[in-house]
């Protein structure tokens, strides 16, 4: 086992060498291209020990801005076979090859992160940078919502890829025509950790179709029978608006109509809760059906600003069952597999932007939840997630956001820091 000072310097090491000149790949072979989310908790790692690579990370993420304001789920810099589906499949229409859905914009709030850490190196940076930070948030209000609730449209756009919310949607999707395709991430890593075939089917049938219509959003908004109301976008979304009010009020810059979407996003907010579970759940909006799953995504609530003591309840008892939570899935689903990737592993990433909501309402449970995650990557080093049973490591190995959260957060357990 590695100290915690080698773990740091390992951790530094994990981003530097995942760097690609101006952009940060998640990990080498199995994702060789810049993701969304991913590039933004890579700047607030960078911010531990360079600034200005911090900024540069979330610089080069808005390069690949589309016209409308979408900011893409992944930039695909320079070409690489390792990955499908590339750019060929994707046909993205930015301005530069792109993916066409987004993923959630966690970039606001990872920006303020940033800023907050020099305020002054950072001010010309934020001032470039806000416009089109607002442009996207204004994209998602204009394209994406249901009762002010944030929709995904693909099961990527979640960034929790077979995350049990979208079982019933892909189950209703007949993926003819989709053809014959070579999937590249099961020579990475073992396909017991990955989505199934049935998976990939549907993800590339939705992409097909995407492609189809010029990635018009009218015309998907029609067409797409994928529209589900998740609580990973809604949550994340609500948060990003709040950091970029704060931090336009605090530059001085117009901020007309920012705090009018945030209230019609706190009442989205509100449509997610499913009674009966006594959660926050995934909406399917073509049927009006619950998912019925509790997941980590509903444990965002905090980090939106929204205080629940049902759902501490579920955190509780799910961190209870488990030594090295929070499950992506309640382990006592019947859907809990501890190794299938958005199926039960713990994502060390979900767990900072957890952590982050509980620390801001001073919960009981935000220091628990560190606790967990600094010891889970002390002991197991910097893997894409973890089986939650045992703290086994799986998918990719030195991955870029488990590396910076242990840089920006999990890291600080130890240290007494807040
Ligand atoms: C598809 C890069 C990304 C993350 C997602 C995670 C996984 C991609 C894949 O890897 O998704 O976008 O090919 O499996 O689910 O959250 O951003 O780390």
């Amino acid at each position: 086992m590695l100290s915690h000072v080698n773990r740091t310097e390992e951790a530094r090491n994990i981003l530097v060498q995942n760097d690609r000149g101006g952009y940060t790949i998640p990990t080498a072979g199995l994702y060789p291209y810049q993701w969304n989310w991913d590039s933004a908790i890579a700047a607030m790692g960078f911010a531990e020990f360079d600034i200005d690579r911090a900024w540069q990370e979330l610089e080069t993420l808005f390069t690949g801005q589309w016209p409308d304001g979408m900011v893409p789920h992944i930039l695909f810099h320079k070409p690489d076979p390792g990955y499908f589906p590339g750019p060929d499949v994707w046909g993205g229409v930015g301005p530069i090859p792109s993916s066409g859905i987004t993923q959630p914009p966690v970039a606001a709030t990872m920006a303020r992160l940033v800023w907050e850490k020099d305020m002054q190196a950072g001010e010309e940076r934020l001032r470039a940078l806000w416009p089109k930070l607002r442009a996207w948030h204004e994209w998602f209000l204009k394209w994406r919502l249901d009762e002010g609730a944030v929709c995904v449209t693909h099961p990527w756009e979640a960034g929790r890829d077979n995350a049990p919310d979208w079982d019933d949607v892909m189950a209703r999707i007949d993926p003819v025509g989709v053809g014959e395709y070579t999937r590249r991430d099961t020579s990475h890593v073992d396909s017991s950790m990955r989505p199934t075939k049935y998976d990939y089917d549907r993800y590339i049938w939705l992409v097909q179709m995407g492609r189809r219509f010029g990635w018009n959003q009218a015309a998907l908004l029609e067409e797409n029978p994928f529209r589900v109301a998740d609580p990973t976008m809604t949550f994340l979304l609500l948060r990003a608006h709040r950091d970029l009010l704060l931090m336009g009020v605090r530059l001085g810059l117009d901020t007309t109509g920012i705090a009018d979407e945030i209230a019609l996003l706190e009442a989205g907010a509100r449509t997610l809760w499913n009674e009966d579970l006594g959660s926050y759940d995934s909406r399917d909006t073509k049927t009006g059906a619950w998912t019925g799953s509790i997941t980590n995504a509903s444990y965002l609530c905090w980090l939106a600003g929204i205080e629940s003591a049902r759902q501490a309840e579920h955190l509780d008892r799910s961190l209870a069952a488990v030594p090295y939570g929070a499950a992506s899935l309640d382990p006592s689903s019947e859907k809990f597999d501890a190794k299938r990737y958005w199926r039960g592993p713990t994502w060390a990433f979900m767990n900072f932007l957890i952590g982050l909501g509980l620390e801001d309402f001073n919960h009981p449970l935000a220091g628990r939840l560190r606790q967990v995650t600094h010891d889970l990557l002390n002991d197991h080093g910097f893997a894409e997630y973890f089986d939650p049973t045992d703290g086994s490591p799986a998918g990719g190995k030195s991955f870029t956001w488990t590396a910076a959260v242990w840089l920006g957060w999990a890291s600080k357990q130890d240290r007494g820091e807040s």
